[in-house]
């Protein structure tokens, strides 16, 4: 696939609007993601083994804000039961186009049936496993606890849960030290200080990041058994949850 880069916030704007997965982002969106969120290609290759380990005959499998598919693929080459299906999920039509354009050209043979939807709107039913990669942080947090409920209900005893996020923290000392990091991490791919800074008031009503202790017990108390962080780099972590 042949990326484009990601200069969307290049230019001063007089007032950059709401962050939008629209098709100006899904032209950009491997550069983008990969160059801005540190762990990427790791978090999105491990949750392939995760799902390769978890996913079981006669179950289904859900990537929760599919965006490109990323995840889908790196499940789709892990996991062999024939019997199993993966439902990619995104409320971006402009994404799952896109998404759809890809898959096409993998050779793998896991069925994959794409859903434009809400999260919050969509049935989880005898999940395995259950993928949100970087996408419940684009829910308000208040409507976060019914999400993560209703993928507990809907997956089977001994299912996964896979959550990335990007995350706060409690220490200020340390939420700015991450956040500096964070900084410094997308200069160093070559975004520069306006882009960065133009690009966080794009995000600042729409990301809205917990701290990893928020996301632990709000998966506790929806009923999952087990469940911590199992990669972090500074402001972005993935737990693992399993019921
Ligand atoms: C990856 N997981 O490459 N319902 C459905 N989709 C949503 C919602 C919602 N309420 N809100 C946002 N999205 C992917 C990356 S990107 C993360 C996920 C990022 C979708 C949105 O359209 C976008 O495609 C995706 O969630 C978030 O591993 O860009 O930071």
């Amino acid at each position: 696939m042949t990326t484009t880069r990601d200069n969307i916030y290049a230019s001063p704007l007089d007032e950059p609007g709401q962050f939008a997965f629209d098709s100006s982002v899904v032209s950009v969106f491997p550069d983008m993601i990969k160059r801005s969120v540190p762990g990427y290609t790791t978090i999105i290759a491990m949750t392939g083994l995760l799902a390769g380990r978890y996913a079981t005959s006669d179950s289904k499998i859900y990537d929760l804000g599919c965006s490109l598919g990323a995840s889908t693929l790196a499940m789709r080459q892990h996991v062999h039961h024939e019997s199993c299906e993966i439902i990619g999920v995104d409320n971006s039509q402009a994404m799952l186009d896109r998404c759809r354009n890809i898959i096409d050209t993998d050779t793998h043979e896991l069925p994959v049936s794409l859903l434009c939807g809400d999260i919050q709107d969509v049935p989880i039913e005898t999940a395995s496993v259950v993928v949100l990669n970087f996408t419940l942080q684009f829910i308000a947090p208040e409507l976060r606890d019914a999400v993560i409920q209703k993928i507990y209900d809907g997956l089977k005893p001994g299912g996964i849960m896979v959550l990335s996020e990007k995350v706060t923290f409690e220490d200020p000392h340390l939420d700015q030290l991450n956040i500096d990091l964070h900084h410094q991490f997308k200069s160093a791919n070559g975004y520069s200080d306006l882009e960065i800074a133009q690009k966080r008031t794009a995000l600042e009503d729409y990301l809205r990041p917990e701290t990893l202790n928020q996301h632990k017990q709000r998966i506790s108390t929806a009923g999952f058994s087990s469940c911590d962080v199992w990669f972090q780099c500074f402001n972005f972590a993935s737990l693992v949850a399993l019921k």
